[in-house]
């Protein structure tokens, strides 16, 4: 039975993932009334919903785990390295229950609206329940990848067979036994989701339009040994994810110029031979400014590449060109005989290069020069509107009824990626401009804002005050800060979700924050510690609840 959501409350968490469950938790700690909605039938977010086969981590399990709690920490146990979604649904299930969240947590429930009521100083808002809740804060822990592309070629209702976005899998999967299946995205989904299903399908047709480079993961299984080591280390995993670049156990350690052409290339090997995200994360950062050692640390994967695929038709289609981006300026996807699995008999890599997708019909796929691909299902991992798509979607008026789908439609722009002028009490997590999957372990990132979020909440509730709004001179800083590491940075001039160039007339930034989410963290403590500066406090005319 569906638990409804009270009239009024204090705080109203948008998304029970992983950011949505530990925001709830910390503001019922702090005695607010606090309350969680989420459109999925349980908890999980991210991992509710992408239950696509193959779908993983590509971040170390006990890394993506929170930190906050030692009980909640060292009760649960991983079986590898990089868990798969199944195993990590029931972590987030976990979670729920030591913590005791569900009863404050309202499922199949979708925020439609929300309006800032300027007098009383709350927001209104509506749900596709028919509900109507006046809360004094409302914060979207919406998700940086949870808006799906699901509308993405003409003709899709047509398709005769099943035709689905990765995001929307089926619980219970799919029978793809025999089947004729399409995928189209060589994203970090498409590559699981390819690697996964090629052994089960009759057919598999791959319609690759950017090729990606790809890094090949090693997954060992974890005993008790890996788990006793990592629960032994909590101490140092807190002193350490909070302060790294990107939130993860490593830095970037190397210097390129530091070390003679042999020395790169050992490094290299080295980190590769690791088997994770570490020859992105924590190789070179000169990778991500410098056009000469991108393009030789490209040149060394796009080898990587070359070596496993032989082919040279394959290698056309699969392999990055010089000239097409760098590696690590789009998401590098861990993979596991990804490339390999082209070499099936049953696989066929389609190169959409120059002759794309024209429209699906009812019997398949129809390409620009009219070829047709039969096919009984379409799995299309086409992507999301990232950061500012889910709560765009929501119609969230602010102060003088503007429309945050609006402003976000003409500039995107917000304060720490936290806050946007405009909207008084509006908190968002895994927002623009804030760091977020683009360079950065998640789960690192969303206790961070999570718990930036409930302190200002608590000081506010301890300073009398109740009402906080960046302001323009503060927003306005913000983003040229953003801008100006951003634009340094050679992710500024590709075309992919981070710089929101997949979603047609998105405007054009990069999403995340690049300077690093030790800088990051200490920004937004330093501009707390300095009594928000940046922002309008106020008194609130808004009665509490508690
Ligand atoms: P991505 O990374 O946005 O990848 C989407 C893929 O779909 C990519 O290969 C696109 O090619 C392809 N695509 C999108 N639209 C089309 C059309 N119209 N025709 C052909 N191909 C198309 O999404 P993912 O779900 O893989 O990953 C998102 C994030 O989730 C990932 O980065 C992780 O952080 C988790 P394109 O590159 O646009 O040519």
């Amino acid at each position: 039975d569906r638990n409804p959501i009270p009239e009024t409350l204090d705080a109203l968490v948008i998304g029970a993932g992983v950011a949505g469950l530990y925001q709830l938790y910390q503001l019922r700690a702090q005695g607010l009334k606090a309350h969680a909605c989420d459109t999925a039938s349980d908890v999980g977010g991210t991992w509710y919903w992408n239950r696509y086969p193959g779908a993983k981590f590509d971040s170390e399990s006990y890394i993506y785990q929170y930190l906050f709690d030692e009980d909640l920490y060292k009760g649960w146990t991983w079986s590898e390295r990089f868990p798969a979604q199944p195993e990590i649904e029931r972590w987030m299930h976990y979670i729920a229950d030591k913590l005791d969240l569900r009863r404050d947590i309202s499922f199949s429930t979708t925020v439609t609206a929300a309006k800032f009521d300027e007098t009383r100083q709350i927001w209104r808002v509506t749900t596709n329940q028919g509900e109507l809740i006046e809360t004094r804060f409302l914060i979207g822990c919406t998700g940086m990848l949870s808006a799906p592309l699901e509308d993405r070629f003409p003709g899709q209702a047509s398709f005769k067979g099943k035709i689905l976005h990765t995001a929307r899998y089926p619980r219970g999967g799919l029978d793809l036994a025999g089947k004729r299946v399409g995928v189209i995205g060589t994203g970090a989904t498409g590559i699981q989701v390819i690697q996964t299903i090629a052994p089960e399908v009759g057919s598999l047709h791959v319609f690759v339009r950017t090729p990606q480079y790809v890094l090949p993961m090693k997954n060992p299984k974890y005993g008790p040994d890996e788990a006793a080591w990592y629960k032994a280390r909590l101490d140092e995993l807190r002193q350490n994810l909070p302060h790294t670049f990107t939130g993860f156990e490593y830095d970037f350690e190397h210097k390129w110029h530091d070390l003679t052409p042999a020395e790169r290339l050992a490094v290299l090997e080295e980190i590769h031979a690791d088997g994770s995200l570490k020859l992105w994360l924590s190789s070179f950062a000169e990778m991500f400014f410098e056009e000469d050692v991108s393009e030789e640390i490209s040149e060394f994967v796009r080898q990587k590449m070359r070596d496993r695929l032989k082919d040279p038709e394959l290698i056309d289609i699969l392999v990055p060109k010089p000239g097409d981006y760098g590696f690590g300026t789009h998401r590098v996807p861990l993979e596991t005989n990804y490339l390999e699995v082209y070499h099936r008999e049953n696989v066929t890599a389609v190169s959409l290069r120059e002759n794309g997708i024209a429209e699906i019909v009812p019997e398949g796929i129809r390409l620009e020069d009219g070829t047709i691909y039969p096919l009984d299902v379409i799995i299309m991992a086409v992507g999301f509107d990232a950061g500012s798509g889910a709560l765009s979607r929501i119609d969230i008026r602010g102060r003088d009824g503007i429309s945050l789908r609006e402003e976000w439609g003409k500039d995107i722009r917000t304060t720490f990626g936290m806050m946007k002028y405009g909207f008084p009490n509006l908190f968002m997590t895994g927002a623009p401009l804030a760091p977020s999957a683009a360079l950065c372990n998640m789960t690192t990132c969303l206790q961070q804002q999570t718990e930036w979020i409930s302190d200002c909440i608590r000081h506010l509730e301890s300073s009398d005050q109740g009402v906080i709004e960046p302001t323009l001179e503060g927003e306005n800083a913000w983003v040229e800060h953003h801008d100006e590491i951003a634009n340094a940075n050679l992710i500024s001039r590709t075309n992919s979700w981070y710089t929101g160039s997949n979603v047609p007339g998105k405007p054009r930034r990069v999403l995340s924050y690049t300077g690093g989410v030790g800088t990051y963290r200490a920004k937004c403590s330093e501009a707390a510690a300095n009594g928000y500066a940046g922002f309008a406090l106020g008194r609130s005319n808004a009665e509490q609840t508690s």
